[in-house]
C-alpha cells in the first residue's frame, strides 16, 4: 500500500496472461480468478485484512502451464477501486516482470536449430550463383554474355501486362534508383509465350537475359508477374550499376496454393502494414493471404448494417458488461479508445483497397469467418445489439442474434472461454452468416476481384456446447440427431448450401471434413475448395493424408512446420507459443508435402528424429490423394504478438522455408534414403542459409523489415544489430 490511507476491500486488479488455469491453495486472502479466457482478476476475500499504509503482501497462485518466457508473463495490469458501491476509473499499475531463469543458469535452452548448425558445418558452404534465389528456380542455364543495368532502362509490353509492367517500373525506380524511359541501352520485354503449350501452368514463365535485352514470357499475366519477381530478386544482393550474367530460366511452381495466414483479431495489423506484407509475400511468389479477421478477441472488418461488430467487437478495454467493448485480453489495455494492438478494424473502403492492392500482385485474399467456435467477438457484438433494441424493436434485436439467452450449456474452449460458440439452431445465426457473406461478396465485387470461397473456420468446438440450449434440443429431436457432432454437421452442411447459393465454396480447418456420415461427405466434397490441415503434431499428422485420400482438396499448414507463431526456440526472450514444438527457418524448410511423416527432422530438444520410425505404419497418400494436395500455408496466430515488428520477427526468415517448399515440393532428398538423404538435405540446407544471409537479410535490413538472424537472440533493425 503506497498510499497514505488504509486499503480496504473495495479493489480489484485486472490483468491478462497466457498460461491460464489458476489454482490457489488454502483460504487465500486475495482470490485470483479468470474473468473469461485469459483475462484475470484479483480481489480481496473475507480473509483479507485491510492493509495499512506502507504495508505489503504476497499473493501466491499456480498456473498449470509453464510460465517460462517473457511473452507469457502477466501484462496490461490495472487497478479498479469500488467506493459507495460504484466502480471508479481504471488506473494503470506498474508491473515488475517475473525473474525468469537465465539461459546460463539452466545450462542453455533447447534450440531446434542446433542440429542444423551441425549440418551446416558438415556441408560445404556453396558459392552462390546469380540464379540461386528464394524460392529456387526450376531451371537456369548460364549462357554467354552479360549486361549492365544503369541509369536508364526501357520496359516494353502489351496492354495485357500493363499492371505488371507498372509495378516493375515502380520497383526499378523506387528500390533500384533507375529511370524508366522510352529508349534505353537495355529493354525489359514482357511478352506472351510464343508456344502456349509450353506453359506447365498459369504461373509458368521464362526469363532470358542477353547482352542488351531482358525478356520475360508467359502465357498468363501471373507468369509475367513471377518472372518480374525473379528479375528483381536477381538485383537484390547487388549494388548499382547492376551487372547481370546472361541466363535462360524456365520456372513454375509445383503447388498452386502458397499462402500465409495473418491473425488480426488477436493483434491488429493496419491496412498499411498489411500492404507492406503483401508486397513482400508476392516478391517470394506467395499467392494467398488468408485473412483471419475475426476470432474470440476481436472483429476487424466493417459490415454495413451490423455496426456493433466493429463498434463493440473491434475494441478491447475495461468493462464489466461488454455492451461497449470486449474484455481487454492479451494486451490488456483498459482504455477501449486507446490505440493499442488490441483495437482497430478495416473499413469497407480500406478492405476494398487491400483487395485491389493484393490482386495487382497476384495475391488472393481468402476471408475467414470463424464459426461456430472462436466466435466470441461476434456473439458479444450481436448480444450488445440485442440489449440495445430489445426494449424498442424486438424484431431488430433478435434478427442476427448468435446466442440463446436460455442456453445453460457449460463448456470451456481451448483458450478458456465459456461463451464463444455460436448457437447453430437459431435461424438468426444463418441470417447473420449469410449477411456477412453477402457483404463480403459485395466488397470483392466492388474491388473487381473474384471471390470463390469463404473460410468458415470450424476448429476447436469444445465439448459440452449446445446441450443446454432449448433450441438445439428441439432441432435435434426434429431431425433425429443424437450427439453434438450431428449439430456441427448440420451447421456445415447448411452453411455449404448458403455459400453455394451465393456462388461460393466452403473452406475450413480440418474439423470441417472430419467425422461425417458418408452422405454428408459426398455432398461436402463437391462444395469444398480447401481443407486446412493444421493440428498435425507428430503422431496425429495422419489427418492430412486421410483427408486428401478422402477426396478433399488439402492445404498443408501443419503446426510442426508451418505455425509461425511457435517460438523459434526455448529462450525466454523468444516470443511465441510452443504447443506444437518450435518453428524456425530450417523447420519450415524441412517440410515434405508428399512425405509428411518425414517432415520433422528434430524434436523440441534439438535431437534428430528417426524418420523411418516416424513414417512406419502411417496412412499413405493414395494416387487420388496426391492430386488433392493443393498447397501449403503458414499460420501466424497472434496471441503473443504486440506489434507489426513482432509480426515480421516471427515471419522472417521462417517464411523462406514455406515459400521454397510451396514452389519446389520435391526437394532432392525426398526420394533418397539413409546417408544419401542426409547428405542431400545438408547440402540443400547450406545453400538455403547462404541465400538467406547473402541475399535476403541485407535486403530486409535496407527495406525496414524486422527480422531475426538465424542465431538465437539476435536481430537486425534499421541496419543495426541488437
Ligand atoms: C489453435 C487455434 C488458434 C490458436 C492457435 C495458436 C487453430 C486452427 N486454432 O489452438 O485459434 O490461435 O492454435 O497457435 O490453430
Amino acid at each position: 500500500n503506497i498510499s497514505d490511507e488504509l486499503l480496504g476491500k473495495g479493489w480489484t486488479i485486472y490483468y491478462s496472461q497466457l498460461p491460464r488455469v489458476i489454482k490457489q491453495e488454502g483460504a487465500p486472502a486475495v482470490k485470483v480468478e479468470a474473468v473469461n479466457g485469459n483475462f484475470f482478476r484479483m480481489s480481496p476475500t473475507e480473509n483479507f485484512t485491510p492493509l495499512a499504509p506502507g504495508d505489503s503482501m504476497r499473493i501466491t497462485f499456480r498456473c498449470t502451464y509453464k510460465l517460462d518466457r517473457n511473452s507469457h508473463v502477466p501484462e496490461g495490469t490495472y487497478w479498479v477501486e469500488t467506493m459507495d458501491g460504484k466502480e471508479g476509473k481504471p488506473l494503470p499499475v506498474a508491473l515488475n516482470a517475473l525473474p525468469l531463469p537465465s539461459p546460463e543458469s539452466v545450462g542453455g535452452y533447447p534450440d531446434a536449430s542446433r542440429i542444423y548448425e551441425a549440418n551446416l558445418r558438415l556441408a560445404d558452404a556453396p558459392a552462390l550463383k546469380e540464379s540461386d534465389l528464394l524460392p529456387s528456380v526450376k531451371k537456369a542455364v548460364r549462357v554467354e554474355g552479360s549486361l549492365v543495368l544503369e541509369g536508364k532502362v526501357a520496359v516494353a509490353y502489351p496492354d495485357d501486362f500493363s499492371v505488371e509492367a507498372s509495378l516493375l517500373k515502380e520497383k526499378l525506380a523506387g528500390v533500384y534508383g533507375m529511370e524508366v524511359t522510352e529508349k534505353a541501352p537495355v529493354t525489359i520485354v514482357l511478352e506472351p509465350l510464343a508456344d502456349k503449350e509450353e506453359a506447365v501452368n498459369d504461373e509458368y514463365y521464362t526469363l532470358d537475359i542477353d547482352n542488351n535485352r531482358i525478356k520475360i514470357s508467359a502465357a498468363a499475366s501471373h507468369g509475367i508477374f513471377n518472372g518480374i519477381q525473379t528479375l528483381l530478386a536477381m538485383l537484390k544482393g547487388k549494388q548499382a550499376p547492376y551487372q547481370l550474367e546472361a541466363v535462360s530460366i524456365q520456372d513454375y511452381p509445383d503447388l498452386s496454393y502458397r499462402g500465409q495466414m495473418i491473425d488480426i483479431a488477436r493483434d491488429y495489423t493496419t491496412p498499411e502494414n498489411m500492404k507492406k506484407l503483401i508486397d513482400v509475400l508476392a516478391s517470394y511468389k506467395m499467392n494467398v493471404l488468408h485473412f483471419h479477421f475475426c476470432d474470440d478477441e476481436g472483429w476487424r472488418l466493417e459490415i454495413p448494417g451490423l455496426e456493433e461488430l466493429t463498434a463493440v467487437g473491434s475494441r478491447r478495454g475495461h468493462t464489466t458488461d461488454e455492451s461497449q467493448c470486449l474484455y481487454p485480453c492479451y494486451d490488456g489495455g483498459y482504455d477501449p479508445d486507446a490505440k493499442t494492438p488490441g483495437n482497430g478494424y478495416y473499413t469497407r473502403e480500406a478492405f476494398i483497397g487491400l483487395l485491389r492492392y493484393a490482386a495487382e500482385r497476384h495475391v488472393r485474399v481468402i476471408p475467414e469467418i470463424e464459426s461456430p467456435g472462436h466466435a466470441r467477438a461476434a456473439i458479444v457484438s450481436m448480444k450488445a445489439r440485442y440489449d440495445k433494441y430489445i426494449g424498442t424493436d424486438p424484431e431488430k434485436a433478435t434478427e442476427y442474434l448468435l446466442s440463446e439467452p436460455e442456453d445453460t450449456s457449460r463448456y470451456t474452449s481451448v483458450q478458456y472461454y465459456t461463451d464463444n460458440v455460436i448457437n447453430v439452431a437459431l435461424p438468426s445465426t444463418y441470417r447473420f452468416m449469410e449477411k456477412v457473406i453477402q457483404e463480403l461478396n459485395a466488397m470483392y465485387k466492388e474491388a473487381g476481384v473474384p471471390l470463390t470461397t469463404v473460410h468458415l473456420g470450424g476448429d476447436e468446438v469444445p465439448r459440452g456446447v449446445w446441450m443446454g440450449s432449448p433450441e438445439c434440443r428441439k432441432l435435434m429431436k426434429e431431425k433425429g440427431m443424437e450427439k453434438a457432432h450431428d449439430l456441427s454437421e448440420y451447421f456445415i452442411t447448411r452453411m455449404a448450401g448458403i455459400l453455394q447459393k451465393n456462388g461460393l465454396k466452403v473452406s475450413g480447418w480440418q474439423e470441417v471434413a472430419l467425422g461425417h456420415t458418408e452422405e454428408a461427405h459426398r455432398q461436402l466434397r463437391q462444395q469444398t475448395e480447401g481443407v486446412y490441415c493444421w493440428n498435425t503434431v507428430p503422431g496425429s499428422d495422419e489427418v492430412v493424408y486421410h483427408t486428401a485420400n478422402n477426396g478433399y482438396p488439402v492445404i498443408l499448414c501443419n503446426v510442426g512446420n508451418f505455425y509461425m507463431d511457435m517460438a523459434y526456440n526455448g529462450h525466454p526472450d523468444e516470443r511465441g507459443l510452443d504447443w506444437g514444438g518450435y518453428v524456425d527457418e530450417s523447420i519450415s524448410f524441412s517440410m515434405l508435402p508428399y512425405s509428411i511423416y518425414r517432415s520433422l527432422r528434430v524434436d523440441m530438444a534439438g535431437n534428430p528424429v528417426d524418420l523411418d520410425k516416424a513414417e512406419k505404419g502411417k496412412t499413405a497418400l493414395t494416387e487420388a490423394g496426391r492430386r488433392n494436395i493443393v498447397g501449403v500455408q503458414g499460420q501466424l496466430f497472434a496471441e503473443t504478438i504486440r506489434s507489426f515488428e513482432g509480426v515480421e520477427y516471427l515471419l522472417f526468415p521462417k517464411l523462406m522455408g514455406l515459400a521454397e517448399r510451396g514452389w519446389n515440393a520435391h526437394p532432392a532428398w525426398e526420394s533418397l534414403s539413409g546417408a544419401q538423404e542426409q547428405q542431400a538435405f545438408n547440402q540443400a540446407l547450406a545453400l538455403y542459409y547462404e541465400k538467406i544471409s547473402k541475399e535476403e537479410m541485407p535486403y530486409w535490413a535496407k527495406n525496414g523489415i524486422n527480422f531475426r538472424l538465424p542465431q538465437p537472440g539476435l536481430m537486425v533493425k534499421d541496419g543495426n544489430l541488437y
